[in-house]
C-alpha cells in the first residue's frame, strides 16, 4: 500500500510540475550576460522548486542572434536572448538606445529603459512575446589598427558592424560596412577582415582583439540593451505562483545585469590597456564631426519611428 501510494504521489508531482525552457541566446557562455541568465535560471529553479527548469543555450546554438525573438514568437523556443537593435526593421523603437550620443552614463541609460520599456511592451505584446528583463552592454568605444585623428581617416577602413546603427555609422563616416557578428570578431580581427569597429571593452576582451588592434576611443557612443523574454502563451501556461516567481527573479537579474555591465566596463577597460591597446580620447575635431554623425542619424531614426520617438525623446530631455 505504501509504495502504491508514494509512487502515485511522485508521478502526481511530476505530471502536474516540470516544466522546462530552452533559452537561445547568440553570446558565448562566458559573457556576463550569459552568466546572470544562468543564475536567472538558477534562482527561477529554486524559487518553483524545481517547477520551472530553464535550459540555456548559448553560442547561437540552437538560432542565430538575429533569428531568436522569431523564433520564441513562433513557439519554436520557449524563451530567448537579443540584443534589441537586431529587430529594429520589425520594431523601430528597440533602436532608441542605440541612437548615437544620446545616452552617456548608465544612469541615462536606465532612464531611456524605463521610457522605452511601456512601448516595448506593447509592440511585444502585439507578437505573444513577454519581455522578462534588460540588460545593457557597457558603453561603446570605437577600435582602430591605426589612429583616427578626422573623418578622412576612416577611408577605406573595414568596419565592423553588428546592426544598423553600426552600419549606418560606418557608411556616415566613409568607411567601408563589414558585417561580423560577435562570436567571430576575434577571428575576423585576426585574418584582416575587418580594422575597425565600435562596440564595448569588454567585447574586445573576450574576442583577444589586441595585436591588430591598437587604439580604444573612450567615445561612449551608446549602450545597446539585450532583451530576454519568453513566449506569452508558454509563460501564462505556467502555474500562477511560477509566474511570480519568474517575474521576481527577473527584476532581481536586470538589477543585477546593470550593476555587473558597469563592474565589467571598467575592468573591461584596464584589461585593454594591460594587453598593450591604447586607451585614449578622440581628437576634438573627429568628437565634433562624430556628434554631428550623431544628429544626423537621430533625424533619421526619429523620422523611421513617428510619434513613438516623442513618447520617448520628449519626457527624456524635459522630464
Ligand atoms: N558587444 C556586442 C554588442 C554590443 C557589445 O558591446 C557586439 O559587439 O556584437
Amino acid at each position: 500500500m505504501k509504495a502504491i501510494l508514494l509512487a502515485a504521489l511522485c508521478a502526481a508531482t511530476v505530471t502536474h510540475a516540470q516544466t522546462s525552457w530552452k533559452l537561445a541566446t547568440g553570446y558565448r557562455t562566458e559573457s556576463f550576460h550569459t552568466a546572470n541568465i544562468s543564475q536567472f535560471a538558477r534562482e527561477v529553479a529554486a524559487a518553483t522548486n524545481g517547477q520551472l527548469t530553464i535550459d540555456v543555450a548559448p553560442n547561437g546554438s540552437l538560432f542565430k542572434l538575429g533569428e531568436i525573438r522569431q523564433a520564441v514568437q513562433d513557439g519554436k523556443v520557449q524563451a530567448g536572448e537579443t540584443i534589441m537593435t537586431s529587430m529594429v526593421k520589425e520594431i523601430p523603437i528597440a533602436g532608441a538606445d542605440s541612437i548615437p550620443f544620446v545616452v552617456g552614463s548608465y544612469k541615462r541609460a536606465q532612464r531611456l529603459w524605463e521610457l522605452q520599456r511601456p512601448g516595448m511592451e506593447r509592440d511585444f505584446g502585439q507578437r505573444g512575446l513577454k519581455i522578462l528583463y534588460a540588460v545593457p552592454w557597457p558603453p561603446q568605444g570605437l577600435y582602430t589598427t591605426r589612429p583616427v585623428k578626422a573623418m578622412g581617416d576612416f577611408k577605406n577602413v573595414k568596419m565592423r558592424t553588428y546592426n544598423q546603427t553600426t552600419v549606418r555609422l560606418a557608411e556616415m563616416l566613409g568607411a567601408t560596412p563589414v558585417d561580423v557578428a560577435m562570436l567571430d570578431v576575434g577571428k575576423a580581427v585576426a585574418d584582416g577582415r575587418m580594422d575597425a569597429m565600435i562596440t564595448s571593452a569588454v567585447t574586445g576582451v573576450e574576442n583577444k582583439v589586441w595585436g591588430p588592434i591598437k587604439h580604444y576611443y573612450e567615445i561612449s557612443a551608446w549602450f545597446p540593451k539585450n532583451i530576454v523574454f519568453v513566449n506569452a502563451k508558454t509563460f501564462e501556461a505556467l502555474a500562477p505562483d511560477a509566474r511570480s516567481a519568474v517575474l521576481k527573479a527577473a527584476t532581481d537579474a536586470e538589477y543585477r545585469g546593470w550593476v555587473a555591465s558597469e563592474a565589467v566596463a571598467q575592468t573591461a577597460t584596464r584589461e585593454l590597456q594591460a594587453n598593450g591597446i591604447k586607451v585614449e580620447r578622440i581628437s576634438s575635431e573627429l568628437e565634433t564631426d562624430l556628434k554631428r554623425i550623431g544628429e544626423r542619424f537621430s533625424r533619421e531614426w526619429v523620422r523611421s519611428v513617428g510619434h513613438a520617438a516623442s513618447d520617448i525623446f520628449v519626457p527624456f530631455y524635459f522630464n
